[in-house]
């Protein structure tokens, strides 16, 4: 009994870890090895590909150039999907407008619900003509895309593909 407690606790273990570390993490600002700028549109991204060596710490400046909101997020495919409903959340909670973003009201309805908050290390959500910078140190195999999670932009193929070099 004490063998399998010790196993199970080896195993939970290891997937905390896992999950944590699975699409890199925040990178510091004195370990950039490279400047990546991004150009978002209505609706799509240029480049709409990144070639990234492992444990490379990348500093993305990203500008939307398009009219609508969007987004760039670096996570996993399975990742985005979940993504998409809390976007839609948002949509439904009118913080999220064609064009802009109500952060009064993203403030009000984060206190109730976090996801509402919208502040993650590996995603920027920027109004038309905004700018904003996201470090992040690649140190995962795992199969990455910068994706726009804002509803129906990602299936209108807002993906920039991230491949390992
Ligand atoms: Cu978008």
């Amino acid at each position: 009994m004490k063998k399998f407690i010790l196993l199970f606790m080896l195993v939970s273990n290891i997937s905390i870890a896992e999950s944590m570390n699975m699409i890199g993490e925040k990178g510091k600002t004195e370990e950039v090895d490279r400047v990546i700028e991004v150009k978002m549109y209505d609706t799509f991204y240029e480049p709409n590909e990144f070639k990234i060596k492992k444990n490379e710490t990348i500093k993305f400046i990203v500008h939307n150039y398009g009219e609508l909101v969007h987004e760039f997020n670096i996570a996993t495919k399975e990742m985005h999907l979940k993504h998409q409903s809390e976007m839609m959340k948002m949509v439904e909670n009118e913080i999220l407008l064609a064009d802009t973003i109500n952060k009064k009201k993203m403030k009000e309805l984060s206190k109730k619900d976090h996801a509402m908050s919208h502040t993650h290390a590996n995603s920027v959500l920027l109004e038309p003509n905004k700018s904003e910078e996201i470090i992040w140190k690649f140190n995962t195999s795992a199969e990455l895309e910068a994706a726009c999670n804002v509803p129906g932009h990602y299936e209108a193929g807002m993906i920039a593909k991230i491949s390992n070099i």
